[in-house]
């Protein structure tokens, strides 16, 4: 477990490296698609909520929320992934979502920086995105 640092430009660097970011959000795709049918379907948006804490940020998910307000809040979060309204998310809306996501907390962010407990096996983007800022930094050393 460590400190990350990121702040805006961490995170806007990360989402525009389209090669990066495309890899990166397609393994979580993968991961997320607990029955490799290719599709994510409600139940398992759900549990990728639970497991990233930067939607929680996001959506201003609390642990006091009642059981019944977070699944109405989880309904419409992946009605907002779900462009077509089919009923599952696949790889390109969950792909434009993300980045919409991601530039929302860009944004949020600004140019002060946070500082964010992470555990090594943080698979998270804001995880990936300062691991990437920190691989340019040594690279340019
Ligand atoms: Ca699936
Ligand atoms: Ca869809």
């Amino acid at each position: 477990m460590g400190v990350v640092i990121i702040d805006g430009s961490t995170v806007r660097d990360f989402v525009n490296d389209e090669v990066q970011f495309k890899t990166s959000v397609d393994a979580q795709f993968d991961s997320l698609d607990a029955n490799s049918d290719g599709v994510l379907s409600r139940c398992e948006m759900r549990k990728a909520f639970d497991s990233m804490r930067l939607l929680e940020a996001h959506f201003g998910v609390d642990t006091t929320m009642r059981p019944e307000e977070l699944s109405r809040l989880y309904d419409s979060v992946f009605l907002t992934f779900d462009e077509d309204q089919n009923g599952t998310v696949d790889p390109e809306e969950f792909r434009s979502e993300m980045k919409k996501i991601m530039l929302a907390i860009a944004d949020g962010l600004g140019s002060s920086p946070i500082q964010m407990a992470v555990e090594d096996d943080d698979q998270s983007f804001l995880k990936k995105a300062a691991d990437l800022e920190a691989a340019k930094i040594s690279e340019r050393s």
